[in-house]
């Protein structure tokens, strides 16, 4: 097993909770901004860095990739918007199989295109499944996934989702609402995939504060990844790691 999943594997079982900040590639282009954000990352103990996207504008990922790796000292996690989206410099790639849709290519198509490189560049795949859930609006992942999220209220879904990717043998499961969407997913759909299976839990979309962070956490979230509200406001991630941490 790779050491970043065995991080994330040993924190659930201490009962640790982990805060992920999301970095947009487009974002690294600001490098000065992207150094900030990495600084409060650092001060604030976020415990893993996530990059990545579902539509890239620049072509600069790679450099973006690189320099969260060197200004931070946390793990690099990969969160591909597509095969294109990996790089040497990350410590481990989410291999994501977009689950909650039936589109073949993200369940398995974009997976034989990236997996040659994955293993030429040597970095760690944490097969994770991917679930959009409808967070109030349609996001960028939605758009581009050309897949249906999961109904918000439709807790039992989202659990024998979970529990098919928990029996196809993957590793840890993905809930996301997408990137700046106005609703996260509920604590109680969090709290039936909790109840269900046994895997690592990451939980992102549509976070803004401690008291939704608390509760999602409190449902039986193991990492939360958040990204918009920390680009709109860099000092919010102090409150959302004390939340997360406490
Ligand atoms: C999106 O889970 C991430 O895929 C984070 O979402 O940008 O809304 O925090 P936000």
């Amino acid at each position: 097993m790779g050491e970043v999943l065995k991080f994330l594997e040993s924190a659930k079982a201490k009962g640790q909770k982990l805060l992920a900040v999301l970095i947009d590639p487009d974002f690294g282009t600001d490098e000065a901004a992207l150094e900030r954000t990495l600084q409060n990352a650092c001060m604030a103990q976020a415990d893993l860095l996530f990059v990545g996207g579902s539509l890239l504008t620049s072509a600069s990922f790679d450099r973006c990739v690189a320099l969260v790796k060197r200004w931070s000292t946390k793990p690099v996690v990969l969160f591909p918007g597509s095969p294109s989206q990996l790089s040497a410099h990350a410590d481990a790639v989410l291999f994501l199989s977009l689950i909650s849709g039936r589109n073949p290519e993200l369940l398995i198509g974009h997976h034989v295109t990236a997996a040659p490189t994955v293993k030429a560049l040597g970095i760690e795949a944490i097969p994770t499944g991917y679930m959009l859930v409808d967070g109030g609006r349609t996001t960028t992942a939605h758009y581009v996934s050309q897949s249906s999220p999961i109904p918000h209220d439709k807790p039992g879904i989202a659990a024998a989702t979970a529990l098919a990717g928990e029996l196809l043998g993957l590793r840890t499961i993905y809930l996301d609402t997408g990137s700046g969407a106005p609703k996260s997913v509920s604590p109680a759909m969090v709290a039936a995939v909790r109840a269900t299976v046994d895997l690592p839990i990451i939980v992102g979309g549509g976070i803004r504060d401690a008291e939704q962070a608390r509760a999602l956490c409190e449902a039986g979230a193991d990492v939360l990844v958040v990204g918009t509200a920390i680009e709109q406001d860099p000092e919010i991630v102090f409150a959302l790691s004390e939340a997360v941490h406490g």
